[in-house]
């Protein structure tokens, strides 16, 4: 049996007879409950949650989809991933793997998996340096989805960070080290959950995977109820006691130290105690109503009682070079303990990142870069949409409308130039193009991060009402905007105080509260100069600017807005400037069922990823393109001119020779470097032929190798 005909459906989108949303729906649909979850669109892999466990990942697949081309077996994750090794080893080229899709597609499940193979196919002499990488590069995955990964009411590991893994190779080809770079992360959980879901999963760990004795030392009881930033949203239990043990495995597997460790479970205790600080009003002065409180958090955080409690009432203000101090009032000392709180967190998390780069870094950099290329993994958090959506949600999703554009760009690119550098007569395929979209964020002056920012800078009261109407005045007229405002009969906008944007993926209804204040990300100064003091010098470490003088602070900070569009725009670059591959991940229904395909669900994740899109422009003329020395090797046992050998001068005039007997000739075109086969009928054809020829071939081989022939 061929390979195809073990096949459920087309494996690849362009051979479907007819291009229609209909029929796509049907070929997924059929595939995915056949189990066949990877479907390719030329060398995009489509990949359809399966919401259970899989039995494609073992050694045996490794095995089989090692250094093979990608139609030579059935589509997997594997061959993607072997395809970007393969490129890098022959052709010397730094590749990249993009996964987008929605929340809870299986982005993060399938980085993993491409890390996994990476790791399986690399080292055959298993040199114990290269070993020492592939190890903390899997294990990097768990510390990080512990900090950095969350329950939504999307998905119960919900990534709330982006992030971009380079895994760098020798020129041996062999994976040498590796470094991750993490985007913006949804601070703002910290201090609050929406309905049904979750603080991140390390707060959970450490209060239900503890020792007794461990959460004694913390000064903390076992039930997450007990504490503001954890009994909010929901306090259902995942799989933390065995996560914790992991999570400790892979500290240990990363070489941190025990000081290390105690200092990261030791802060996160610290910032459950901080969320349980009340503020009260005694004769016009704000108090802290439970000093207990305030001295488990000066205990863990080693600072002095005093001090913890100077910085979480009052600020010191310098102005025309006089210091003065101020004391906050109720909702200032709130919401600088939630500040605090959110701070000490995403310094927490920066500095985890850079301690595990720390360990993955290639030893000798001078050295490995005159050789080194990389493979870049892109794993972001998805386009979601919540009952409420933030500036979180924001910037979460014109991340994800930044990546689309990379795709649109790259992949009809690539095609057009491919056509063109080999000759051929291209046809333009009608797409939507969501740069629009990506221009109503980003633009310079008119965009919406530069119209918060101005109302940030602003000096005097500026409020988010205010900021909203600036942004109705400016954005009136942008088809991808709307208001409550400008649209009063809209029922999606419930509030006034909301605004919409029609993403590529669908309309968000924005709620506008609170952007000016997440904008800014204010700190107050005094927070830094006590963690500054902190006598734990890891901690002291995270909080270099507390040293300043404060007389001679003048420069603002950078907005959350501006250093995000600024992050994404460096990752497109980075990406641009390396070998694309596509993993685009659907999500097959909203209940995390293994059974259910929600075709409304999917029909819509279909239309606006641009799948149809994607198949025609694949198809624009042709299904198949290879090489000429690679399609002869492949096929040579069908023509007894090529067979063993062609004899000619160039592999061109070989592919020649095998189609003209096959009288195959009329369905395909010759570029300059590749033959291009139109219809799907020839490749099959062709590779029926060959199946066919492989018992013969093996006789004749035998008898080559006895000395018969
Ligand atoms: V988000 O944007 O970070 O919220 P992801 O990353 O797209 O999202 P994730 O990879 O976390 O989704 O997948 C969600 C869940 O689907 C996982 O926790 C698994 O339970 C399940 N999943 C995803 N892919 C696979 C797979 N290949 N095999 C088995 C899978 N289960
Ligand atoms: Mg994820």
């Amino acid at each position: 049996m061929t390979m195809r005909e073990q096949e459920v459906g087309v494996f690849d989108f362009v051979l479907l007879d007819e291009i229609t949303l209909e029929k796509f729906m049907q070929n997924l649909q059929k595939r995915y409950q056949a189990g066949k979850i990877y479907t390719y669109i030329g060398e995009v892999a489509i990949s359809v949650n399966p919401y259970r466990v899989m039995n494609i990942y073992g050694n045996d697949y490794i095995n089989k989809y090692k250094n093979r081309e990608l139609f030579e077996n059935p589509p997997h994750i594997y061959a993607i991933a072997d395809a970007a090794y393969r490129d890098l080893r022959q052709q010397n080229k730094d590749t990249c793997i993009v996964i987008s899709g929605e929340s809870g597609s299986g982005k993060t499940e399938a980085s993993k998996i491409i890390m996994k193979y990476i790791a399986a196919v690399t080292n055959a002499h298993s040199q114990h340096d290269i070993e020492r990488v592939k190890n903390v590069l899997i294990q990097s995955n768990t510390i990080l989805e512990t900090f950095g990964n969350a329950k939504t009411n999307r998905n119960d590991n919900s990534s709330r960070f982006g992030k971009y893994m380079d895994i760098e190779f020798d020129f041996k080809h062999e994976p040498v080290g590796g470094i991750i770079t993490n985007f913006l992360l949804e601070k703002s959980r910290i201090v609050q959950q929406q309905e049904g879901e979750r603080n991140f999963h390390c707060f959970y760990q450490l209060l239900r995977g503890a020792s007794d004795a461990e959460l004694k030392q913390y000064g903390l009881t076992r039930d997450p109820s007990n504490y503001h930033f954890t009994n909010q949203g929901s306090t259902e239990t995942l799989s933390e006691r065995n996560d914790y043990k992991t999570t400790q495995q892979a500290f240990k597997a990363f070489g941190f130290s025990s000081e290390e460790i105690n200092t990261i479970w030791r802060t996160v205790a610290a910032i459950l105690q901080l969320g349980n600080i009340e503020f009260g009003v005694q004769d016009d002065e704000i108090v802290i109503k439970n000093q207990n409180q305030l001295k488990t958090v000066s205990k863990l955080l080693c600072v002095t009682e005093a001090e913890a409690s100077t910085a979480l009432t009052q600020r010191v203000i310098a102005a025309h070079g006089d210091i003065m101090k101020k004391q906050h009032d109720k909702s200032q000392a709130e919401f600088g303990r939630d500040a605090f709180a959110k701070a000490i967190y995403e310094r927490l998390f920066t500095w985890i990142v850079e301690r595990i780069n720390r360990a993955i870094e290639v030893p000798n950099k001078k050295l490995a870069k005159r050789f080194n290329r990389v493979i870049g993994v892109v794993d972001i958090y998805g386009f979601e949409i919540f009952e409420k959506n933030s500036l979180e949600q924001f910037c979460i999703n014109y991340c994800n409308e930044k990546l689309q554009q990379l795709f649109i760009e790259l992949v009809l690119k690539q095609e057009q130039e491919e056509y063109q550098r080999e000759g051929i007569a291209w046809t333009n395929v009608e797409y939507f193009n969501n740069q629009i979209i990506c221009d109503l964020v980003e633009a310079p002056h008119k965009g919406i991060i530069a119209i918060i920012d101005e109302a940030c800078m602003t000096v005097g009261k500026i409020n988010d009402e205010m900021l909203l109407e600036a942004m109705d005045k400016k954005l009136a007229h942008h088809k991808h905007y709307s208001s409550r405002q400008l649209k009063p009969m809209d029922k999606e906008l419930k509030h006034k105080q909301d605004f919409r944007i029609t993403h590529y993926a669908g309309d968000v209804a924005y709620s506008i509260i609170g952007f000016i204040e997440k904008n800014k990300d204010t700190l107050y100064q005094d927070f830094k100069r006590l963690l500054y003091h902190s006598n734990d010098k890891i901690i002291s470490s995270m909080w270099p600017e507390g040293a300043q003088d404060i007389t001679k602070i003048t420069k603002r900070p950078l907005t959350a807005g501006t250093i995000f569009m600024k992050s994404m725009s460096d990752l497109v670059q980075t990406l641009l400037s390396k070998e694309p591959f596509y993993i685009r991940c659907i999500k097959p229904n909203d209940s995390k069922s293994s059974v259910l395909f929600d075709e409304v669900r999917v029909e819509h994740q279909v239309r606006y990823l641009g799948l149809l899109e994607n198949v025609r422009v694949r198809r624009a003329g042709f299904v198949h393109r290879q090489r000429y020395d690679k399609f002869l090797l492949r096929y040579k046992m069908l023509s007894q001119y090529t067979w063993p050998n062609f004899k000619g001068p160039t592999d061109r005039d070989g592919v020649r020779v095998l189609l003209e007997e096959k009288r195959l000739l009329n369905d395909c075109k010759f570029g300059h470097t590749k033959i291009f086969i139109r219809s799907p009928r020839t490749l099959f054809q062709l590779e029926r032929e060959r199946n066919e020829m492989i018992p013969n071939i093996i006789i004749f081989l035998q008898k080559q190798v006895r000395g018969w022939i």
